[in-house]
């Protein structure tokens, strides 16, 4: 399998090289892309939604249909069938959950059109062109270790934690579930539950105040796997009169690190947010026109991500041998982000 990763100047070279099309061009000359996404369960979902829309633009020679599946996997289904009825040119995929894919995945191969998934993976079938997204996996080990060597700075000695996960069964859940567990064995660490708050603020709140009653007293940790589960949590947390954030009583974990995280990072509230990059639709332009100029295209992209924290929280680790560089939120950075 063909790998790559791409570093930022390449990432500007490449969005340098998309050519603006004549608005003048006919109806009948857009490449027509059809995209089932997600939802709007999040920040991190709404930056991943305007992406595709911004490049996928009829200025940009595209005619975009695209499908916000409210998280519904049957709808998700639907909505590639609709695809497939209306003979767009290529289809766009986020998968909710990583499975039950190959029989709708037959049927797009059948009638010629090129699947290109984006962001979450599928598991279980391997009829798509590409797939452009971020290793969730390692955004949960950055999260165990980052979590291991702050704990022994501050001289932490007992991990009680408690996971606020998101859908289940979606890769990004998987791999944050994954990889932080593998941490946890691996320090002999308590993780004393994890439960889905599916990826929304609603859903983190409801399930922090479930742990607040259940747990109370009992755990120095709370990781949501992203930033709108940690906002309800927070809510959830402030109602029962439990602290966090650097020198209180929980350390609290996010990942996406989406403006709004970050803000709340600078703030002193999420001790540290682990980014997963929304902005993958010029990296899928890119597969598109590999595909239309007849060529292959690579097989897997993955997305640049950074580690963020303040100052005091920035802290030397390492995953499987390998230094991280962590970045300090400043305004600035938090200006730059989505
Ligand atoms: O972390 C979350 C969103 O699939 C990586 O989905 C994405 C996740 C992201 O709802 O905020």
């Amino acid at each position: 399998m063909n790998k790559k990763v791409l570093v930022p100047v390449l990432a500007a070279a490449m969005a340098a090289a998309i050519m603006p099309v004549s608005s003048v061009m006919a109806e009948d000359e857009l490449i027509k892309v059809g995209f089932a996404q997600v939802g709007h369960e999040s920040d991190w979902r709404t930056a991943s939604t305007k992406s595709c829309q911004d490049v996928f633009s009829e200025e940009n020679g595209y005619d975009l249909s695209f499908v916000d599946c409210d998280n519904d996997e049957a709808a998700q289904k639907e909505a590639v069938r609709s695809f497939i009825e209306q003979d767009v040119d290529y289809i766009i995929i986020d998968p909710i959950i990583a499975t039950g894919w190959d029989t709708v995945l037959t049927e797009c191969d059948e009638a010629g059109i090129p699947v290109i998934v984006i962001d979450r993976t599928i598991d279980d079938s391997d009829k798509y062109a590409a797939w452009v997204g971020s290793n969730f996996k390692t955004e949960g080990l950055a999260a165990g270790e980052w979590l291991k060597a702050y704990a022994d700075a501050q001289g932490i000695e007992e991990i009680n934690a408690l996971v606020i996960s998101g859908t289940t069964g979606a890769s990004a859940q998987i791999g944050r579930s994954d990889g932080f567990n593998e941490v946890a064995e691996k320090y002999g660490w308590n993780v004393i539950d994890e439960q889905t708050g599916d990826f929304t603020e609603a859903g983190g709140q409801e399930v922090m105040e479930n742990y607040c009653k259940s747990y109370e007293g009992q755990f120095n940790v709370v990781v949501c796997q992203n930033d709108n589960e940690a906002f309800g949590a927070m809510t959830a947390m402030d109602n029962a009169g439990v602290t966090y954030g650097p020198g209180n009583d929980v350390i609290l974990i996010s990942f996406d690190a989406c403006t709004a995280g970050l803000e709340d990072v600078k703030a002193g509230k999420i001790t540290a947010d682990f980014e997963c990059n929304p902005l993958a639709a010029p990296f899928v332009e890119e597969v598109i026109q590999t595909l239309a100029a007849g060529e292959e295209p690579e097989s897997e992209v993955y997305m640049v991500e950074h580690w963020y924290a303040l100052a005091d929280q920035i802290v030397d680790f390492e995953i499987d041998g390998e230094a991280q560089e962590m970045t300090e939120v400043t305004d600035e950075v938090i200006e730059a982000q989505y």
